[in-house]
């Protein structure tokens, strides 16, 4: 039974005079409890040290481990194949001049009623800028592949010679049809050929499918095909471009030896070049002409393997963006569009007023990297700052 605590106090029986025996006792006592409170505190005193060690030399070593993991982090790191964005040997300037440009022009449109395109893979080594060899997979002979410019309604018959020494394919954005059959791989030495009603207009991108695509599109299997639609359904163009843009994934300067791919720096999307039409700058220093007041017409595919393309042309604004490449409207009077890996747009420009005008990649990383070109509208001299 509980007691109240002044009932308690009641209850305890009046405290003796001390004298030096129970002192002794009460010290003894004291003692006892002292000893038998103090060894259990010192035993887990003792067992809380070695906790506290044990906690330390766990942490010591999650500390070591860690630091171990960022080192080894740190050394996959820097065991990366370095930039080399921007490399130029000393004569850039007069190779860049020299350079042979990829045909920008939009190309007739195939004839009759089955648009006949062979396509024939080879490994080759092509410069993707002043003085920067690559051993490209390239349709054709070079990166990108030939412009395809077909009219809507119109059957595409494509054929792919694989002249490669390792399985290819080639995948049409442009056609509604069975991957697995069209797209599928052919053997060196081997040649597939399959046909597809050419149903919507736009720009599409064409690319090697073949596993890992990644790798077979960075090594320049991609291209534009146009499907126009019927004559007199579009505005009138006075001239009209095609641009393919890309970024290249180098394992090695170039300058020497060809640079093959990266894959790291594919994966990690750094590319040491991003391009229109497979080499860095080269309208800079063969500009895109027009005449003043003429509409211009940019038929755009970005090819990636993995970045946008952000289309503004500097100076002026878009007039007319069939955005995506949906040829069914057309937004007026926009400043920048982007279009997606794998994807189009097109665009055009009326620029009444002579002058350089550059056409860009408004993502600016990728203008430092070389996707910038000029529109050089009249007899106008000199360079531009971008
Ligand atoms: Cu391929």
């Amino acid at each position: 039974m509980a007691f109240p605590a002044s009932e308690k106090l009641q209850t305890r029986p009046a405290t003796p005079e001390p004298d030096s025996g129970a002192l002794i006792k009460v010290v003894a006592v004291f003692l006892g409890l002292a000893v038998g409170v103090l060894i259990p505190v010192l035993v887990w005193m003792g067992a809380s040290a070695q906790n506290a060690r044990n906690d330390a030399r766990a942490a010591a070593q999650k500390a070591a481990t860690l630091r171990a993991g960022h080192e080894h982090a740190a050394a996959a790191a820097t065991a990366v194949t370095p930039s080399f964005a921007a490399l130029a040997p000393a004569n850039a300037d007069a190779l860049a001049l020299a350079h042979k440009t990829y045909p920008a022009v939009l190309p007739a449109a195939l004839p009759g009623p089955v648009a006949d395109v062979h396509l024939v893979l080879k490994d080759v080594v092509i410069q993707i800028a002043p003085g920067i060899k690559y051993s490209a997979w390239a349709f054709a002979g070079g990166a990108p592949g030939p412009v395809i410019h077909v009219r809507q309604g119109q059957t595409v018959k494509i054929t792919l010679t694989n002249g490669g020494v390792i399985p290819h394919s080639v995948d049409f954005h442009a056609a509604r049809i069975a991957p697995n059959l069209a797209f599928r791989d052919v053997d060196p030495g081997k040649s597939i050929t399959y046909t597809f009603k050419a149903t919507d207009p736009g720009v599409f991108m064409y690319h090697c499918g073949t596993k890992p695509v990644l790798a077979h599109i960075a090594n320049g299997m991609y291209g534009a095909i146009v499907v126009e639609p019927a004559a007199g359904v579009l505005p009138h163009a006075d001239r009209q471009y095609v641009l393919v843009a890309s970024e290249w994934y180098l394992s090695s300067p170039g300058l020497t030896a060809p640079a093959s791919i990266d894959m790291a720096k594919a994966h990690a999307q750094t590319p040491d070049w991003v391009t229109w039409n497979g080499y860095a700058g080269q309208y800079v220093k063969h500009p895109l002409v027009a005449k003043p007041g003429e509409t211009v017409r940019f038929w755009v595919v970005a090819a990636g393997p993995s970045f946008d393309t952000d289309f503004h042309v500097v100076g002026t604004l878009l007039d007319r963006a069939w955005v995506n490449g949906d040829m069914t409207h057309f937004q007026r009077n926009v400043q920048t569009v982007p279009v997606p890996a794998g994807g189009g747009g097109v665009f055009d420009v009326k620029i009444g007023k002579p002058g350089l005008y550059p056409f860009v990649s408004h993502s600016f990383a990728s203008v430092d990297l070389g996707q910038v070109g000029l529109l050089k509208v009249g007899n106008v001299k000199g360079t531009m700052s971008h």
